[in-house]
């Protein structure tokens, strides 16, 4: 298994340094998803997806199972790039139908964490002995240059992640996925699909908990990265549907004024009682707009497939 690190835990600290300076002087205060995810976010992201209310995992396995053989006969790919780390289930649905299709010769992972690379590319590796297998420790913001070139490709962007992206970060992401991709290479895109608010909201504010321990764990991560003070007692998680942006927003609200110390930053962010620091949002699609998000960045959508109730869809596109 190779392994190329283009992110080290150096730039991962400079960067949670630059985006929590910007995000906690900003109006309203913001963070980015991405720091939810050290050892103990990871966890309770697995914790997330096998919970009652959240269904998007097992709605967009369901699509997997039932398409993953029509996505490997189809497209024949021989290298399957994977934004995430290939830990997941989901990952060997599409590597057993391509390895059953006999064309894939070859997996290439790329996930911010390098532990989550390595001992998802080492089962995989055990797995599946014939497969050339080579993680990129990167992030897919920046770092989709370094994926190996050669034609046969399929980019496969799953769980419905696009949806941390914004409009514009959207529009940008999928341009740079097709400037990477040659003419006729395919890109596998999981999107979760707007419905009732209520179901929605629940998939992000679970009866348990889980969620609420999940978004607060951000103040956990600053706390221990940046010698941050945060109370995590003296915040409530939130989870809001915005129809007018089509996404969920996860918030952490200020049960009380406060101020908080970062002294990694030399910084004092006071809060006021009610204040809320946006931490995610989620968007969710319907077919229209997942079709024309994709032509405006160059590809063309051969097939649209969903769960049997209709809850998540995976598009197959193509260069
Ligand atoms: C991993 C980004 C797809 O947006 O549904 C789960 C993260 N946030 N519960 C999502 C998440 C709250 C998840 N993604």
């Amino acid at each position: 298994m190779k392994l190329d690190v283009y992110l080290t835990p150096d730039d991962l600290s400079e960067q949670l340094r630059v985006d929590a300076r910007e995000g906690l002087t900003a109006k309203p205060k913001w963070l980015p998803p991405k720091w939810f995810y050290d050892a103990y976010g990871s966890d309770l992201f697995e914790r997330i997806t096998k919970l009652p209310e959240y269904y998007p995992t097992r709605a967009e396995r369901a699509v997997l199972a039932a398409h993953a053989a029509d996505i490997a006969h189809e497209t024949g790919v021989k290298t399957l790039v994977e934004l995430g780390s290939g830990s997941s289930d989901k990952t060997r649905l599409l590597l057993d139908a391509m390895h059953e299709e006999g064309t894939l010769a070859r997996f290439v992972p790329l996930d911010v964490s390098e532990t989550a690379l390595r001992s998802a590319a080492k089962a995989i590796d055990s797995d599946y002995p014939e497969l050339e297998v080579h993680g990129i420790v990167g992030d897919f913001s920046h770092d989709l240059d370094r994926i190996p070139g050669g034609g046969g490709r399929m980019i496969v962007f799953l769980g419905g992640t696009i949806g941390n992206l914004a409009p514009a970060e959207r529009a940008a992401f999928l341009a740079e996925v097709r400037d990477v991709l040659g003419e006729g290479e395919w890109l596998l895109l999981g999107t979760d699909l707007v419905k009732d608010p209520q179901t929605l909201v629940a998939a992000y504010d679970d009866a348990d908990g889980v969620t609420a321990e999940f978004n607060l764990n951000v103040l956990r991560v600053l706390n221990r990265s940046l010698g941050a003070d945060f109370d995590l007692t003296a915040f409530e998680h939130v989870a809001v549907w915005d129809p007018r942006h089509s996404w969920i927003e996860m918030r952490l609200r200020a049960l009380r004024d406060m101020t908080v110390e970062v002294p990694a930053l030399e910084l004092e962010v006071g809060f006021r009682a009610g204040e809320e620091i946006r931490t995610e949002i989620s968007a969710k699609f319907d077919r229209h707009r997942v079709e024309a998000e994709l032509a405006k960045a160059g590809f063309a959508a051969e097939h649209w497939w969903t769960d049997p109730q209709g809850r998540f869809a995976v598009t197959l596109a193509r260069a």
